[in-house]
């Protein structure tokens, strides 16, 4: 039998390399959709902390050009195509709302269009969002939860999210969407609250820093591995009918328990480092998240596996072992 490809957008950011990792591991062809920059090899950071840049087939392309991204699929003829890609840093989202919503909302619609003129039998799937949620409304977010988004992000996430669906029902598309939970690792992007809580605590203790500034403590999230996060994503293109899913742990702390965790690691006490500043908290919150996985458990098969509090010990050990260097 033939390997099957995949096409990944965003295969550059934290889930792309965890994905590209666990498909290649499979026998997949991995393509990756990668934004030309002017800096040579930065672009595959992850890629190569993982030790695959080698494996991947990478190709200069962009979510906001869907003439670009129809001769990709056109040319690669992808058996399942993942779009990872978007301006995901929730904060930013207030900066740059217009591009937020070009690249998270229109970006979606843009490869749901290259798939549908170019090869229709692709499976896709969708990366949405727990930030859909918004509001507290229930006490456990499921697939059948209201939306109520709260942040520019959010909106445009929701724009793609119901794009899926449109196209699901529509055109027949085999399109799912994921709908994520935060999920962390060694390779999450400096800016998130769990790496620059691990970050700062590693540096404290080698003594390259003295504090950690931070916003809202008491903000509450359901933290999951982003290793274990990508399965649920494949697991989902493998089913014999396109469905949307929620994928979290059912489990939800605070941003001042995490970072307990993260301080006690290293024999630290968070409160002797800790400040709060203002620059740091959003114009609109999401106080609380926690996901109701049961369907995700139920039709996939799937769980997490890493907790919380093992996850940061390696993200933090991680952190160590690069500051050190
Ligand atoms: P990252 O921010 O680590 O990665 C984002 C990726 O998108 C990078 O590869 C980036 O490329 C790429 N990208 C950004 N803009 C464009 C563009 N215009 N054209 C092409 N590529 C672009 O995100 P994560 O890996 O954490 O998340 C993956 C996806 O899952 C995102 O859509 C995110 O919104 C969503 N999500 C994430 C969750 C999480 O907790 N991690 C939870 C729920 C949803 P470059 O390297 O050039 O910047
Ligand atoms: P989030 O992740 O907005 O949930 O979006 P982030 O890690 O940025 O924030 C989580 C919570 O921590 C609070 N917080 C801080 N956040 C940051 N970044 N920096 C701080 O100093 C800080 N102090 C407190 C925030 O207010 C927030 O409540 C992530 C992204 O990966 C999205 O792309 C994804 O869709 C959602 O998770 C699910």
């Amino acid at each position: 039998m033939k390997n099957k490809t995949a096409l990944i957008t965003g295969i550059t950011g934290q889930d792309g390399a965890y994905l590209a990792q666990m498909l290649l591991t499979k026998g997949y062809r991995v393509v990756g959709v990668v934004r030309r920059l002017s800096h040579f090899g930065v672009a595959t950071q992850r890629l190569d902390w993982l030790g695959i840049t080698d494996q991947v087939e990478l190709v200069d392309g962009d979510l906001l050009d869907v003439g670009g991204l129809a001769r990709i699929i056109r040319e690669y003829k992808p058996d399942e195509v993942y779009n990872l890609a978007a301006q995901s840093f929730v904060k930013t989202s207030w900066a740059q709302p217009t591009l937020t919503a070009q690249v998270t909302g229109v970006g979606v619609v843009n490869v749901l269009e290259a798939v549908r003129l170019e090869s229709p039998d692709a499976r896709f799937y969708q990366a949405s969002s727990s930030e859909m949620y918004g509001l507290i409304q229930e006490e456990k977010q499921s697939e059948v939860t209201p939306f109520y988004p709260r942040s520019p992000y959010a909106v445009a996430k929701l724009m793609g999210h119901w794009a899926t669906v449109n196209y699901r029902e529509s055109f027949d598309i085999f399109a799912c969407s994921g709908i994520l939970f935060n999920h962390e690792s060694p390779l999450r992007g400096l800016e998130f609250v769990t790496r620059k809580v691990t970050d700062a605590a590693a540096r404290i203790k080698l003594g390259q820093a003295n504090e950690l500034v931070m916003g809202n403590m008491d903000a509450k999230r359901d933290w999951g591995h982003a290793r274990d996060y990508v399965r649920a994503m494949w697991l989902m293109l493998q089913q014999d009918k396109p469905d949307d899913y929620v994928v979290a742990t059912g489990r939800t702390v605070t941003v001042r328990e995490m970072v307990k965790v993260a301080f006690e690691h290293v024999g630290l006490n968070p409160e002797e480092y800790v400040r709060i500043d203002q620059a740091f908290f959003r114009p609109a919150e999401v106080d609380v998240l926690l996901g109701n996985p049961a369907k995700a458990k139920r039709v996939l098969g799937w769980e997490a596996e890493t907790t919380m509090e093992e996850m940061i010990r390696e993200m933090v050990d991680a952190d160590l072992a690069r500051h050190a260097r």
